[in-house]
C-alpha cells in the first residue's frame, strides 16, 4: 500500500457480523430505550439502575463465548502488524465500547467512547476493569469518600477520550479510512473533514454510503471489504 501514515475509524457496524446490534438499524440497542434516558449524565442522575441495568446486559454479551472478532477486526489487526514492520505508522480509533478489537489484537487502539469492560470513579476517572453486573453499592477506592462506581462509557454531552491525539493523527494522516459507522455522532463523524483538509486520502467502507465526503467508496458486509480493501 503505498500509503505510510494510516488512522482508520471504527463504528457499530463493523461489530454487527459479531453478532452485536448497531444503535441505528431497526432493532438496534436503542430501541426500547430513549438515548437521553441511558446514554447521557443526565439520564445517570436521573435512573441509574436503569443505566446499569442496559450496560449490564451489554457488559454480559461480551462473556458470551459465541461473541468473537470477525475477519474484519482481524483483518484491521493484520494489517496494523504488517504496515508497522514495514515502518509504517497507524492507528485504530473506534467509537466501540466492545472488546472485538483488543481481542483480534489490535494495538495502537484508541477507544474513543470508553469501554464496557471497564467501570470508573467518576471523581478521578480511574477506571478498572470490571465484568460482572455493576451496582450503585460498587464504590470506587480512590477516594478517602468512596464513589459509586459508574460505567467507563463516554455519554451524549461527554468529551470523548484522547481527542487530542485523534487530531493529532489525523492532521498527519495520508489515509483514513472510516468503515461501519453512519457517521451521525460527533465529534467522529467530523474526523473525515480533518483528514481531507489535511491531505490524506479517505475511504468509506460501509453497509452503505453515509453523508461523509469520502475520496474513494466499497460497499458491502465489513467481514468482506475490509479485508478486501487492506489485503
Ligand atoms: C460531545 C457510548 C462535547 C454510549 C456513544 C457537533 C459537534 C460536537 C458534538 C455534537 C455536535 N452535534 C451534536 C453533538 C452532540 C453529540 C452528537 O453527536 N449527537 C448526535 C446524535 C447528533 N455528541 C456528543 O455528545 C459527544 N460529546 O460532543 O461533547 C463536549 C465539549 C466540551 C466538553 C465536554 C463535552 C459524545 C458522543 C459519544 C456518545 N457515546 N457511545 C454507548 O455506546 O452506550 S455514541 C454511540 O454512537 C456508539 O459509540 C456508536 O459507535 C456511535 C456512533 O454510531 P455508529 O457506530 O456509527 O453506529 P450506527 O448504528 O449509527 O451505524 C452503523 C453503521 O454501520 C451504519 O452506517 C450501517 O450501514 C453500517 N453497518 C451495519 N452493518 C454493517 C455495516 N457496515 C458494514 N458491515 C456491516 N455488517
Amino acid at each position: 500500500m503505498r500509503f505510510n501514515n494510516i488512522v482508520v475509524l471504527t463504528g457499530a457496524g463493523i461489530s454487527a457480523e459479531s453478532g452485536i446490534k448497531t444503535f441505528r438499524d431497526s432493532n438496534g440497542l436503542w430501541e426500547n430505550h430513549q438515548i437521553e434516558d441511558v446514554a447521557t449524565p443526565e439520564g445517570y442522575q436521573r435512573n441509574p439502575a436503569l443505566v446499569h441495568q442496559f450496560y449490564n446486559q451489554r457488559r454480559a454479551q461480551l462473556l458470551d463465548p459465541k461473541l468473537k472478532p470477525n475477519s474484519a477486526h482481524q483483518a484491521l489487526a493484520q494489517f496494523e502488524l504488517q504496515h508497522k514492520s514495514k515502518g509504517g505508522r497507524f492507528l485504530l480509533i473506534t467509537q466501540n465500547v466492545d472488546n472485538l478489537h483488543q481481542r483480534a489484537g489490535s494495538e495502537s487502539l484508541i477507544t474513543m467512547h470508553g469501554q464496557l469492560q471497564k467501570v470508573k470513579c467518576p471523581v478521578t476517572g480511574k477506571n478498572l476493569s470490571w465484568l460482572k453486573d455493576l451496582t450503585a453499592a460498587d464504590l470506587c477506592h480512590c477516594c478517602k469518600n468512596p464513589q459509586p462506581l459508574r460505567p467507563d462509557i463516554v455519554w451524549f454531552g461527554e468529551m470523548p477520550y484522547l481527542m487530542d491525539d485523534c487530531v493529532d493523527a489525523l492532521m498527519q494522516a495520508d489515509l483514513f479510512i472510516s468503515t461501519g459507522t453512519s457517521g451521525q455522532v460527533y465529534p467522529a463523524a467530523g474526523f473525515v473533514k480533518i483528514a481531507a483538509e489535511s491531505g490524506a486520502h479517505t475511504v468509506e467502507l460501509n453497509m452503505e454510503a453515509t453523508r461523509g465526503d469520502f475520496a474513494e467508496g466499497y460497499y458491502g458486509p465489513a467481514a468482506k471489504i475490509v479485508p478486501a480493501y487492506l489485503s
